[in-house]
């Protein structure tokens, strides 16, 4: 109780300052639109404590993927109210994101030379992806709050997100795979290796010279180091790889593979009757490295993993096997059975017998309980439950593992403990801290591929629907649900104290490190810069924002020129966002507190252009703006 007063009166206080600032108007408007909303929420909704009031705090960051829609979501547990949304893959016209050249600098450095050049006259990055899999960086098996990792099946890459300005460092293609799915940070000692499944199979190298030869294609598992964002290694593994996660000893990954008879067409991919889940061995296969047992292919070391390998070992799972979830009782690893109603589980302490050949591939598993139709994902509240999504029944089921261990061995025992409906056919599920060894059991998101009837039509494209569980007690609550946007594939929950977002930039902060040299090249001061710089055909504008004025009001260019605008932010204000955009140009970025951003353009169209800040920043904020003048070629 007392806790929630302070973290209340904090939010007062820190309101209080943006009054102080420059940005009361700005701040009038925030406040009144925000509270209205949760008043709104407080009476639409009529069950569980998971309600706040307006101004309160959540207790959980929700960190959300977006599918198809390329960003990452930032929510508020267990209110569900959205706090903000950081583009990935996308490209985003509010933020500039993939227009700036701080954003295309992080786009293109991570990319392979042949994509930089497929990329030449489709304006040099992506503007699509397909981001399922966001994930914290660990120490010793608990989230530390560093970064957040996250694939892009689309365009066959991962991003980082530094979590004290929640912006994209990172992004890098991974060479030699196809389609990055399953991504999970490694947890013991410390992240460490991010793991990365390529998903489909493909020819190596893929440059046309084998085509409709499947037997020849591969699938490939990465690791990346997640300090450096480099490629470790890479294996080669038998079959099509799915989900993955890591173990809490430090040992192993762990991957769901389907397709195992390496087709190509939905026939010949069910053929089999068993699946594999692919064990991944770090010493072994670090040791590998050491010993040179690699072939460089596009500059990384690729090993051998294929079935009969040292490195790897394959346990055959049910058909078409989809989620992989390890348990917080450090032991346990679940594999989805999808198109079995079962989940199987592997003991990582049985692992090792595996790689020595004392026992067979399925002497690690120690349970496979019948759970339901579609088990898709399984989630844990750290008292020996887990909660396991039945995509085809439309449920989240809770199930004791222990139970499930001991019926197993022949005990006359049913684990299933709980099932509740949600609506309708959950993919991903996640409890509060669940993939962390702070497990807390308090809550649970259902994420919802289908809404149909659930909320007011909005035509032939619906929205998804996330679903929030009350899991403290013996029985399931579905205690709220909020349609969402295409889609949120997963998400992880994380205690608001483990991360700690700054609230301004800092100057120096390496994130605009060119915009510093080139600054300091020009002999320009960046920081309280009203300069225009010709070096031939290129122009450099340096100005600086303080609310509601740019220090330039006008500068002057000649069509043909290529123009480069570097704009400061010098409002040291919490939350006094200023904007630039120029207006039939293209031209729009965010620009925050005590950060610079840059952007280039060509000035190809003589005449009057206003540029105007195009986030609401202060009472003139309307005011703020200026003229760029294109001379005409004589
Ligand atoms: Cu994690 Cu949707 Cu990519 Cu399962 S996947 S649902
Ligand atoms: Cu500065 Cu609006």
């Amino acid at each position: 109780m007392t806790d929630k007063k302070k973290t209340k009166e904090e939010a007062l206080l820190s309101r209080r300052d943006v009054f102080k600032g420059a940005g009361a108007a700005a701040a009038v408007v925030g406040v009144g639109a925000s509270g209205l909303m949760q008043i709104k929420n407080a009476e639409a909704a009529t069950t569980g404590d998971h309600l706040l009031g307006p101004g309160d705090l959540d207790e959980y960051y929700g960190f959300w993927s977006s599918g198809q829609a390329g960003e990452m979501r930032i929510l508020g547990l267990p209110s569900m109210r959205e706090l903000m949304r950081v583009p990935v893959f996308n490209r985003c016209s509010a933020t500039g994101w993939g227009d700036t050249n701080e954003s295309r600098k992080i786009m293109r450095d991570g990319m392979t030379e042949e994509t930089k050049k497929f990329l030449e006259d489709k304006g040099g990055v992506w503007l699509n992806g397909d981001l399922h899999h966001p994930h914290m960086s660990f120490t010793e098996g608990r989230y530390d709050g560093r970064y957040l990792y996250m694939n892009d099946k689309a365009n066959t890459r991962v991003a980082r997100v530094r979590c004290d300005i929640m912006k994209v460092d990172k992004m890098i293609e991974i060479p030699n795979a196809a389609d990055i799915h399953g991504l999970r940070p490694q947890k013991w000692p410390r992240t460490g290796y991010v793991f990365a499944n390529g998903e489909h199979r493909i020819p190596l190298p893929n440059d046309g010279s084998i085509l409709d030869e499947p037997e020849k294609y591969h699938a490939v598992f990465t690791a990346i180091d997640g300090d450096t964002m480099e490629i470790s290694w890479q294996v080669i593994v038998s079959g099509n790889l799915d989900n993955v996660d890591s173990d809490y000893q430090g040992k192993y990954a762990f991957a769901s593979c389907y397709n195992s008879e390496e087709g190509v067409t939905l026939a010949e991919m069910m053929g089999a009757e068993m699946d594999h889940c692919v064990i991944f061995d770090l010493a072994r296969i670090e040791a590998g490295v050491e010993a040179g047992d690699y072939t460089v292919m596009n500059g990384v070391k690729v090993l051998d993993g294929r079935k009969g390998s040292k490195y790897t070992r394959y346990v055959p799972v049910p058909n078409s096997p989809h989620g992989v979830n390890v348990a917080p009782d450090k032991r346990h690893v679940m594999i989805a059975g999808k198109l079995s109603p079962t989940v199987t589980v592997i003991d990582v302490n049985l692992v090792e017998d595996l790689f020595t050949d004392k026992i067979e591939p399925r002497g690690v598993v120690v349970a496979e309980p019948q759970l339901g139709l579609g088990p898709l994902h399984t989630a844990f509240d750290g008292r020996g439950n887990a909660y396991t999504t039945l995509f085809l029944d439309s449920q989240v089921v809770k199930w004791d593992i222990d139970k499930a261990l001991r019926a197993y061995k022949g005990e006359d025992v049913d684990p299933i403990l709980d099932k509740v409906d949600v609506q309708y056919q959950p993919g991903h599920n996640h409890s509060s801290q669940g993939e962390t060894l702070d497990a807390d059991g308090k809550w649970l998101i259902s994420l919802n591929k289908f809404s149909k009837d659930r909320y007011l039509n909005v035509g032939p494209l619906k929205p998804e629907s996330e679903q929030l569980i009350d899991i403290s007690g013996d029985k399931m609550k579905v205690v709220h649900d909020s349609p969402t946007f295409a889609e949120p594939h997963d998400c992880i929950i994380v205690k608001a104290s483990d991360v700690n977002p700054a609230t301004t930039w800092t100057r120096g902060d390496s994130y605009w490190a060119e915009a510093t040299a080139q600054a300091e090249k020009d002999g320009v001061d960046l920081d309280y810069g009203a300069d225009v710089i010709r070096d031939g055909n290129k122009v450099r504008v340096y100005m600086h924002s303080i609310a509601p004025t740019f220090s330039l009001e006008t500068f002057e260019v000649n069509e043909g020129d290529e123009v480069t605008v570097y704009v400061t932010n010098m409002d040291d204000v919490d939350d006094l966002t200023h904007g630039f955009c120029i207006g039939n140009y293209g031209v729009a970025m965010e620009v925050g507190p005590q950060a610079t951003s840059s952007i280039t353009f060509k000035a190809d169209r003589p005449g009057v252009h206003w540029f105007y800040c195009q986030w609401f920043c202060h009472a003139l904020h309307m005011e703020m703006r200026g003229r760029m003048f294109v001379k005409p070629k004589a």
